[in-house]
């Protein structure tokens, strides 16, 4: 939550150097401490985590340049702005820094208010960046993640499916005569309706993992990671109740008198064959299987699910 304080975590191997920096900055963020850098590493993957992280450079074991190194290697930790604050004033040591992705380096002896400034700066900047991916990722009509979410997320859930060796289920949802609709109640009641249809559908999604992505005009796309294709099947027909039980008068549908959707249902199942494939190709088969499974719903009269 933005409106929390942010969470700030000191690494140091000096006891003395933290105290310095959590009293300058215990007023205004959360202060976690680290005082080597394995510890480091483990406190910056664990939620809730740092906003951002103050890293000495000389320590013993991991000095901070390598503890910088694995942070920006690690997908978990790789957003977290750090800041090195060291007594290597040398412009090599700086620039260093900088290289390996530090958004800014302190040196020692450092003035009080000018790093209260600095990790400031620093926590904006990273508060604008997330509110700016969380947009990027967010379709404005329904609220639900948008097609480009839908694209990285697929590719890591693909990933993370074969490695695993478990299955991964798709539903392809399309609302039933929506050109009807939007032709016969105008495109203002189009877009309600669509916000609607959205609502209902994510909000009958169960698992924290599962995903709601509009993919196109009336289609939206749900990721059901380790979800075989009966428990898929059986989601997908509850969303197709629910959307029905909306009840959302449709005068122009032959297939209800009220908004109803067709699902295509996909899964992936790991076989030797298809652990050799590659990520985008599973993607692509997964996609055209639940697409051509939309259509046989459609085909066979609508408001149905096919798997
Ligand atoms: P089917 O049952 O075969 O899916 O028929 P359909 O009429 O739903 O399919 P079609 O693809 O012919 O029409 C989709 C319509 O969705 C066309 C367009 O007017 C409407 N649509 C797409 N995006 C939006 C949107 O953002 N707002 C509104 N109001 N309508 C949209
Ligand atoms: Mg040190
Ligand atoms: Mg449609
Ligand atoms: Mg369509």
């Amino acid at each position: 939550m933005p409106s929390e304080l942010p969470i700030v975590l000191i690494v140091d191997d000096v006891p003395t150097n933290i105290h310095i920096l959590a009293d300058a900055l215990r007023h205004e963020c959360r202060i976690k401490v680290a005082v080597h850098g394995e510890e480091a590493l483990d406190i910056a993957r664990t939620a809730p985590q740092p906003d951002l992280i103050l890293l000495d450079v000389m320590m013993p074991d991991l000095d901070g340049y390598e503890v910088c190194r694995r942070l920006k290697n690690d997908p978990i930790t790789r957003a977290i702005p750090i800041i090195f604050v060291s007594a290597r004033d040398a412009e090599d040591d700086q620039t260093l820094g900088f290289n390996l992705g530090g958004v800014d380096y302190i040196t020692k002896p450092f003035s009080i208010p000018v790093v209260r400034a600095r990790v400031r700066t620093h926590i904006r900047l990273k508060r604008q960046t997330d509110a700016l991916q969380h947009l990027s990722r967010i379709d404005p009509l329904t609220g639900v993640a948008n097609r480009r979410h839908f694209d990285e997320l697929i590719q890591i859930e693909m990933r993370r499916a074969l490695r695993d060796q478990d299955p991964l289920s798709l539903l392809m949802i399309d609302i039933d005569y929506f050109k009807g609709y939007n032709d016969y109640y105008g495109h203002g009641a189009g877009d309600l309706c669509l916000q609607q249809v959205a609502n209902t559908l994510a909000n009958g999604l169960s698992r924290p993992g599962d995903l709601l992505a509009r993919y196109g005009g009336e289609e939206f796309i749900a990721v059901l990671p380790a979800t075989v294709r009966t428990a898929a099947h059986q989601l997908a027909d509850r969303l197709r109740i629910n959307v029905l039980q909306l009840g959302i008068a449709h005068a122009q549908s032959p297939a209800a008198a009220v908004v109803t959707i067709s699902v295509g249902v996909a899964t992936l199942i790991s076989t030797p064959a298809v652990l050799q494939a590659h990520n985008q190709s599973e993607i692509d088969v997964l996609l055209k299987e639940a697409d051509t499974l939309l259509y046989s719903a459609k085909a066979s009269g609508r408001n149905c699910v096919m798997s």
